[in-house]
């Protein structure tokens, strides 16, 4: 897999290093990058961007009771897995090739999966391990021993406390957040539910509790998150890293843009349609970067309900996610319910070995590697953005035409024919979301035939189609504000 690894900020000096270097060497001027359009990625957002496929885990005392939102009046001893596995849970998200693993360590019910210092109602009150097992320690180690990432899920909303909705509670959750921060080792990720039931248990007072828009000072939150972990992107609303997609189906819309108008819109506003459909769109051009990362479960519920085990997603469902997720841009968090043992049930390590396989199948040789590329305009006719770059093997480099010139087009050329069906295009994403349409064709019976089309590419543009035997394909750039910056064109052939 190719990605674009330009630095933003470092594009002026690296452009000036550049010119001084070649112009050393050959008494040449040299070919100054393009300069970046619209708002572009952080550091952070972009090394998130490029896992593309994460998973979710969300397990509790729901695990034990079949309810989904527990009350927050469960009893700590109903948490006792039978046969807990944390290695069997993150072996099983790594093969399906998840690059990062989210817990739920606290869900709406208060129920905390470590041993917090700051409340009794956890892991250390149940009966499992007598009291001194720790889920989020174990889970966190054995994504270090698979080499995957490890976040963290700390619902805001807690329907255990008495204190909920006070400000001594935001102090509380706080203290609880800084405890995941500081003692879990590295976090890619930390994830901000925007749910606000209103009614719980709440100490006894079992009530309704409406909480004021600005109750939770995010700013201020999201402060001590970059500050500990600033690696760590956050998922939430205005101000966040990532952005929610609107649905909890795991679809990105097409376009699904990387930006947002910030000014406008506070995507917190999590109950009307209408916000639900920009979140999945995104704004164009927009004036943050604020990429969409698509959530949803293998099953119909969040957590594990033995009821379920007839209706986890098949592997075709599975791969058409990934299509309508990772292949739109976006990324896919896919969530796996643990069991009452405490490990992930047969039926969804049995679909997600399918999963993968097909998966792997698919994208295992990239065709264009044995292509030669040309293209009807490359920047300055310089080598640094030469067609063949978007070819897998030629490094982290991206074609790029001249300033002015949006229009353009790159073919690949074979000797032999090839035969494919999936198309992969990505952007070089540090000089921002270029592209505005694109299409794809192959060359038959002597004349150009339309492969497919879209209109945006960003991270990652899947397109897939029939099986095309044909000896030269084409990629035309038919809109864009600024000239585009091509860093991969790949060729697949996948499993009919
Ligand atoms: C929602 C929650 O209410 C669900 O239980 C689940 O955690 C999902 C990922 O987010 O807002």
């Amino acid at each position: 897999m190719k990605h674009c690894q330009v630095q933003f900020k470092n594009i002026l000096s690296q452009a000036v290093l550049t010119a001084v270097l070649l112009g050393l060497a050959a008494g040449a001027r040299a070919v100054e990058p393009p300069a970046p359009y619209g708002p572009v990625p952080s550091a952070r957002q972009l090394a998130w961007q490029h896992l593309e496929f994460t998973g979710f885990i969300h397990f509790g005392v729901n695990t034990f009771t079949g309810k989904q939102w527990g009350y927050g009046d469960e009893n700590e001893s109903v948490f006792n897995p039978t046969d807990f596995d944390a290695d069997q849970m993150v072996r099983t998200a790594s093969d399906a090739g998840m690059k990062g693993l989210i817990l739920t360590c606290k869900h709406h019910d208060g129920f905390c999966l470590w041993p917090s210092e700051f409340t009794t109602h956890s892991v250390k009150s149940s009966t499992w391990k007598n009291g001194q097992g720790d889920v989020v320690r174990a889970v966190s180690d054995a994504c270090k021993k698979y080499g995957i990432k490890f976040g963290v899920y700390l619902s805001p909303w807690d329907r255990n406390r008495a204190d909920y909705g006070t400000p001594e509670y935001i102090v509380y959750y706080r203290k609880q957040l800084r405890e995941l921060l500081t003692n879990y080792g590295p976090l890619f990720e930390v994830w901000f539910d925007g749910a606000n039931g209103g009614d719980g248990y709440y100490g006894g007072a079992r009530e309704k509790r409406i909480i004021p828009k600005d109750y939770y000072g995010w700013t201020e939150t999201w402060q001590l998150v970059h500050g500990l972990q600033p690696n760590a992107c956050i998922f939430g609303s205005r101000g966040a890293d990532i952005r929610w997609v609107g649905n909890e189906h795991g679809q990105a819309a097409d376009p699904c843009w990387n930006t947002l108008n910030g000014a406008d819109f506070v995507p917190s506003l999590y109950d009307k349609a209408t916000d639900h459909k920009r979140l999945g769109s995104g704004d164009r051009p927009g004036t943050i970067w604020q990429p969409a990362e698509c959530d949803v479960s293998i099953r119909p519920n969040w957590f594990y309900d033995p009821t379920d085990d007839h209706k986890v997603k098949t592997p075709k469902q599975l791969v058409d996610l990934y299509y309508d997720s990772v292949g739109l841009g976006s990324t896919l968090l896919l969530n796996l319910p643990p069991d009452k043992r405490g490990q992930i049930a047969a039926p969804d390590v049995k679909a997600l070995h399918d999963f993968r396989h097909i998966l792997d199948e698919t994208f295992k040789t990239d065709l264009a590697q044995d292509a030669t590329a040309t293209a009807s305009n490359v920047r300055g006719n310089a080598k640094t953005f030469a067609a063949k770059n978007v070819i897998t093997g030629h490094g982290d480099k991206y074609w790029a035409t001249d300033d002015g010139t949006t229009n353009a087009s790159l073919t690949l050329e074979f000797k032999k024919p090839v035969t494919f069906n999936v198309v992969r295009l990505r952007e070089c994403l540090p000089l921002g979301q270029r592209v505005e349409g694109f299409a794809l064709d192959q060359w038959q019976d002597g004349q150009w035939m339309e492969f497919g089309s879209g209109p945006s590419i960003g991270n990652c543009r899947l397109v897939r189609g029939h099986s095309v035997t044909t000896t030269k394909v084409r990629l035309r750039i038919t809109q864009a504000p600024a000239c585009p910056a091509i860093s991969e064109f790949g060729l697949f052939a996948g499993p009919n």
